[in-house]
């Protein structure tokens, strides 16, 4: 079974830091997809599909390690 959640990205403003995130976010264990709605210079929604439970440690700290700030997933 896989579930999506969705996280609010900030900093992002072009191609390539959606896929630095998106690059970031799949080499997680249990990631399926990764889709990014870039926001140029605002929040841009991060919707991530895993066939696993996600440990938000883990991915927050994957964006950081990428040069961008998430938010908590949004309800
Ligand atoms: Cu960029």
């Amino acid at each position: 079974m896989s579930t999506t959640t969705t996280y609010a990205a900030t900093g992002l403003t072009c191609g390539h830091c959606v896929s630095a995130v998106t690059e970031e976010l799949s080499a997680l264990p249990g990631v399926t997809s990764v889709t990014v709605e870039l926001n140029a210079g605002g929040t841009s929604p991060v919707h991530v599909t895993s066939n696993a439970p996600l440990d938000q440690a883990q991915v927050l700290e994957a964006v950081d390690e990428a040069g961008y700030t998430l938010a908590s997933p949004t309800p």
